[in-house]
């Protein structure tokens, strides 16, 4: 197989090669994290963040978490994708209708590029968590748009580009606590405003890693054997939930139609700033960046709902191990 991606060269992608004698798929950055904790004064922790190119340096939305545990977003920028400085004041969507503009708490944003505008996506508190939708052309100013859906939603992703003139977003329908269950489904739009042809992609189920949920996480990235969906699968256990990454793979012109999907974990929680942090044993990827000349990915994930770590691989590998271990239901 020679893989082709989809998108830009990003030469300056922070990046290390596997370490000797790691035979993972997905390994860690060494001096993860790359957001630690008290990141900004009275904040307790920056995680399930989105990082994009931008002018030749980095970008970003984040998740702040303060002391009352209400999570907001923040611009973030950086020079390399690896040291990040905040905006002290959270995101102040503008917005004419004051309906949509009220604000409850907004976290695990995904920020995604489509036809030169970048759209924000997240999880809106409105009368329970909804999908927040915004866009921005400089990061300065942000308009915010209706609620892609009614609650309770999570999970809201955009594609990186229409599909047959339609905006396509995955989202998973949940409850408004600490959801116990999870699929991840795609919707349509022409406009932004109006979502239909809502279509079931992939169950939580068989095998035990994803036996609880499944949530999209990242934007997919196109690539010559279909769309690469980087997502979290949870598992539950006598100590509470535990999330993971996995990835499968959907068709290019039909995305609800899964061509395959890993029959296993391709990250765990193991690093000690996964393990240890306000929730224990988490993986959350939501931000991602691809170098589509050497198919160089790295995955920004939040570990233990504290910390911004940072995992690479390669798209050709993640793509042929999908194949290889397909999971059969
Ligand atoms: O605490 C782990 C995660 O729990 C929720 O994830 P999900 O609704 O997808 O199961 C979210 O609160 C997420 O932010 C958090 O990391």
């Amino acid at each position: 197989m020679q893989l082709k991606i989809v998108g830009s060269p990003l030469p300056n992608i922070p990046w290390q090669p596997r370490p000797a004698g790691n035979q993972d798929l997905v390994w860690r950055y060494d001096a993860n994290p790359v957001i630690g904790r008290r990141p900004l004064p009275r904040v307790t922790g920056i995680y399930n963040s989105a990082v994009v190119p931008w002018k030749g340096e980095f970008i970003g939305v984040f998740r702040t978490e303060g002391m009352d545990r209400v999570p907001h977003l923040h611009v973030g920028r950086s020079p390399d994708g690896l040291k990040f400085t905040f905006e002290p004041k959270p995101i102040d969507f503008k917005c004419d209708d004051p309906e949509v503009r009220r604000h409850e708490y907004a976290y695990d944003p995904r920020v995604t590029p489509i036809d030169g505008v970048h759209y924000i996506t997240w999880c809106n508190g409105y009368h329970g968590p909804t999908i927040g939708l915004a866009r921005t052309t400089d990061f300065v100013t942000f308009e915010q748009l209706e609620n892609a859906f009614l609650p309770y939603n999570r999970n809201g992703v955009l594609f990186p580009r229409k599909v047959n003139g339609k905006f396509l977003m995955l989202s998973r329908p949940s409850d408004t606590g600490h959801t116990p269950f999870g699929d991840i489904f795609v919707s349509e739009s022409p406009d932004l405003t109006h979502w239909g042809r809502h279509r079931h992609i992939f169950g939580r189920g068989w095998p035990w890693f994803q036996g609880m949920k499944i949530g999209a996480g990242p934007s997919p990235i196109e690539t010559s054997e279909g769309w690469l969906l980087f997502y979290h699968a949870v598992t539950n256990t006598c100590n509470g939930y535990v999330y993971s990454m996995s990835a499968m793979l959907l068709d290019l012109e039909q995305p609800w139609k899964l061509i395959a999907s890993a029959d296993q974990a391709i990250l765990c929680p193991e690093a000690p700033y996964e393990l240890t942090g306000f929730v224990p044993g988490v993986c959350f990827p939501v931000g991602c960046l691809c170098d589509a000349a050497t198919g160089r990915i790295a995955i920004y994930y939040g570990a233990a709902d504290t910390f911004s770590a940072l995992c690479f691989c390669q798209a050709e590998e993640i793509v042929q191990f999908i194949k290889d271990h397909s999971l059969k239901r």
